[in-house]
């Protein structure tokens, strides 16, 4: 892999002309993965609650969080965003912790997009 330095000719001096190309390159950096995090329907979890889940997690407002609860309660599963692994499960711990304190089965889950 090529480091930081350049190596070329554009130094002047003995043996050197002062006349290559300058070819700085960057340290690699790598893009994190990144997750889905969905949520799940179910016959039970009111869509008030899944509505304030969405504003009050996943920082919806009121308009895209009652579009998305929507399109759970009509097709099953749904997108809440795309989040880098630990913001995704730290989310989903959020949803599942929040529902099970109130006593609704609403689940959500992640996976690698
Ligand atoms: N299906 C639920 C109802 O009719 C509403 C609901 C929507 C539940 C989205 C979960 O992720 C969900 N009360």
């Amino acid at each position: 892999m090529k480091d930081s330095g350049d190596n070329d000719d554009d130094a002047k001096g003995p043996g050197n002309t002062g006349t290559g190309i300058v070819t700085k390159t960057r340290a690699k950096t790598k893009k994190p993965s990144l997750y889905k995090v969905l949520l799940l329907n179910d016959d039970y979890t009111p869509m008030e609650f899944v509505v304030h889940i969405l504003e009050s997690i996943f920082g919806k407002n009121r308009e895209e969080a009652v579009d998305v609860m929507l399109h759970v309660h009509r097709h099953g599963v749904g997108l809440c965003g795309v989040f880098t692994f630990e913001v995704a499960e730290t989310k989903v711990a959020q949803v599942i912790e929040f529902a099970r304190r109130h006593q609704h089965p609403l689940q959500c889950t992640m996976e690698k997009e």
